[in-house]
């Protein structure tokens, strides 16, 4: 009886010691110093100023650094990733989303987004925002301002937490060409009066369109260009950049990279300002001259950003036509334009 009394005792104190060592292992600092990780910079500290919620971090980083090894003689051949500029174009199997996400999270970053839903166009935004909301910076900060003639018709979408939607009511119009042009002016006055200083990125982007795969962090850059789907595979003399040397959105037959869409383009707040400004005054000017480009601000973008080269460039996965079947070098499409009846929803022919 005595015996097994003691025998008990000994187990007890053996576990609780055994216990206390395990504790002490796992909270109590470490016998080296250690690598912690911020501002994507390394850097070696003391382990004995560490506290528990920088471990848990530093957990969760090293987490998102375990990631499958890169190469740089493996890769996508089908297609070229960059322009001979050195900006990178970005197509699916040439980045890591999930290392992306990791390292604008620790920026907090938020996004804004403009559309533009002008007269019947409102029919499209429903399914855009819905699609917006499944596969646009899901994880991040999102702001959609919608501008419209149809306050009253913008639909009740619900939004994650982080993500909200402003309506600004605009003027209706008689001319599509018209609503297509402006959006450079309203993106200029956005910027300049709400903007600045709130968010760091923006993106424009046409309402008569849906999201069917990720759009992230891969898109964030100073200048940002979508490459037009109809156009990529034909000679630049092809491209319908405006070829009328009055018009201040002319490009000549030998000049011009890609041909990019009007139907998104964003970058940094600072990029695309200067970039709605430039556009919006030759826009005006040729207006004054009585001249209106082949595409109107589709036209200048082009001139634009042949002159201010883009620093990132998304392939036609970020901007397809539902129309087009898809080529083989598209893994995937991103956002896609959907089949309208121009003649039902535009105001004029
Ligand atoms: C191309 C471009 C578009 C623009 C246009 C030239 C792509 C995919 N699309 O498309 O961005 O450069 O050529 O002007 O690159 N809108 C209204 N109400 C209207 C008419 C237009 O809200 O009555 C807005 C709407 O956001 C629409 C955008 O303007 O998405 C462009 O108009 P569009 O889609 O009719 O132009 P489209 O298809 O010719």
């Amino acid at each position: 009886m005595q015996a097994s009394k003691g025998r008990c005792v000994t187990v007890i104190l053996l576990t609780t010691l055994l216990l206390m060592g395990m504790l002490y292992v796992y909270f109590g600092p470490p016998l080296r110093k250690e690598v912690v990780i911020s501002n994507h910079e390394f850097h070696l500290v003391s382990p004995d100023h560490q506290r528990w919620d920088e471990r848990i971090k530093k957990l969760w980083d090293y987490n998102h650094l375990r990631y499958p090894q890169p190469s740089i003689v493996k890769g996508r051949t089908d297609v070229v990733t960059l322009t001979p500029w050195l900006a990178p174009v970005v197509w699916e199997g040439t980045f890591n989303p999930d290392l992306l996400d990791s390292i604008y999270q620790q920026q907090d970053i938020s996004v804004a987004a403009t559309v533009f839903a002008v007269g019947k166009y409102i029919m499209f935004l429903k399914n855009f925002l819905e699609t917006a909301e499944e596969y646009f910076f899901v994880g991040f900060k999102v702001h959609i301002y919608v501008f419209t003639d149809r306050p009253d018709e913008v639909p009740q979408v619900k939004m994650a937490p982080g993500r909200q939607l402003t309506v600004l009511p605009v003027p209706s119009s008689n001319r599509w060409q018209e609503i297509s042009a402006r959006r450079m002016e309203l993106i200029q006055k956005l910027i300049e009066e709400r903007l600045q200083g709130h968010g760091k990125y923006i993106f424009c982007l046409d309402v008569d369109s849906k999201f069917h795969g990720r759009w992230g962090t891969e898109s964030l850059g100073g200048l940002v260009a979508v490459i037009h789907p109809g156009y990529y595979w034909d000679p630049r003399s092809n491209f319908p950049y405006e070829r009328r040397p009055q018009s201040r959105a002319y490009v000549a037959e030998e000049e011009g990279d890609f041909y990019y869409c009007g139907g998104a383009f964003g970058g940094s707040l600072e990029e695309v300002l200067l970039l709605a400004k430039t556009c919006r005054s030759n826009f005006e000017a040729d207006a004054k001259e009585g001249i209106e480009a082949a595409w109107q601000e589709e036209s200048h973008l082009n001139r634009y950003m042949w002159i201010n080269k883009p620093s990132k460039v998304l392939s036609p996965e970020y901007l397809w036509q539902d129309f087009k079947s898809r080529n083989s070098e598209i893994h995937i499409i991103r956002f896609s334009g959907v089949v309208k009846n121009y003649a039902e929803i535009r105001p004029n022919a």
